[in-house]
């Protein structure tokens, strides 16, 4: 009864440049403040902190396409991409701290350059499937999917700082939860490439465990492959996780969001997780951020082995009088 053991690596990438708001930088010294490291070590988790990546400032940085700050963005994937290929390579596993979901470029190729197929689980509210041609706003965090999958390699343009980023993710290995703010361009796509969704609506008419259920069948319809969980904190509700550039009402519950993580983690497959998008600069008054930061490190506790039943070790005996 050792479902607690995990050796985990945490790095933290304070990177904003895949949107334009400032504050997401932040995040990863925020979510360590709220006693990350602690609490994982504290549930029984091996755990090596491998601190923040820097980031270089990018001084003439014009678009590509629509693409806003390609070089920046470019630049800081290609970082994060050597870092979490190292903690893999190290034997654990990878838990990288956003930042803006741009960072989900690197990760996620970082994660696949260890060689292995890999299942993608993204959470969000946004399916962040964008182009450089279609997105709306030109924030490159609505549109790293489409760097990432294999079948949209021919609608992707030359970007500048981009030419080490292969497509690694296939779109049958996709699983999305919790949309309600997809862009008609992005619909298109989803449905084109045949990408499994489940909406708030199918979280609406499922439940929860319905849908964890699907997702891992479907993930697992072939071959168990590693599980790279990306995690929005936007998934959740405004009202729960108002520090976030992005909200949408809404949104997953905490006992939802909570019941995905505890879930992918009982497949024993998880294999690197992204949090991301938490702003302490958004979300209006103090306990808005803190309910933000503290609903990020519950999830992150309930992907290495949290459970709301509780838990006690092995070894444990009632004490004798
Ligand atoms: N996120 N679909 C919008 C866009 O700008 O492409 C919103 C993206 C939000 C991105 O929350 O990570
Ligand atoms: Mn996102
Ligand atoms: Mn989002
Ligand atoms: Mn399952």
């Amino acid at each position: 009864f050792r479902r607690n053991h995990h050796s985990v690596g945490i790095i933290g990438a304070p990177f904003s440049k895949g949107q334009s708001r400032d504050g997401v930088q932040l995040g990863p010294d925020l979510i360590r403040a709220a006693g990350l490291v602690e609490k994982l070590k504290g549930q029984g988790c091996t755990v090596k902190d491998y601190g923040n990546l820097t980031f270089e400032e990018v001084a003439k940085d014009e678009t590509t396409g629509r693409a806003k700050r390609p070089r920046a963005v470019g630049q800081a994937n290609k970082q994060l991409s050597e870092a979490v290929r190292k903690i893999k390579n190290e034997g654990h596993a990878c838990v990288m701290l956003g930042g803006d979901h741009s960072l989900a470029i690197g990760s996620i190729h970082g994660h696949a350059a260890c060689g292995t197929q890999l299942s993608v689980v993204w959470v969000d509210a946004h399916a962040d499937i964008n182009t450089p041609l279609t997105t709306p706003t030109g924030n490159i965090h609505g549109q790293p999917m489409s760097y990432l999958i294999h079948e949209l390699r021919s609608k992707i343009p030359v970007m500048p700082n981009f030419s080490w980023l292969k497509p690694c993710i296939a779109a049958e290995d996709v699983v999305y939860i919790g949309l309600r703010d997809v862009d008609p361009e992005e619909h298109y796509i989803l449905k084109y490439l045949g990408i499994k969704t489940f909406s708030m609506t199918e979280v609406d008419y499922l439940g929860i465990a319905k849908v964890m259920e699907q997702t891992c069948d479907h993930i697992f319809s072939k071959v168990k492959k590693p599980i790279h969980l990306s995690y929005d904190i936007d998934a959740l509700d405004p009202s729960l996780a108002p520090a976030t550039g992005t909200p949408v009402v809404g949104g997953l519950t905490y006992r939802e969001g909570i019941y995905i993580t505890e879930h992918i983690c009982q497949t024993g497959l998880l294999s690197a997780v992204d949090m991301v998008e938490v702003n302490p600069k958004r979300g209006g008054t103090d306990n808005g951020v803190r309910s933000t930061v503290d609903a990020a490190v519950d999830l992150l506790l309930g992907c290495f082995g949290r459970v709301r039943e509780g838990s006690h070790s092995a070894d444990y005996k009632i004490p004798d009088p």
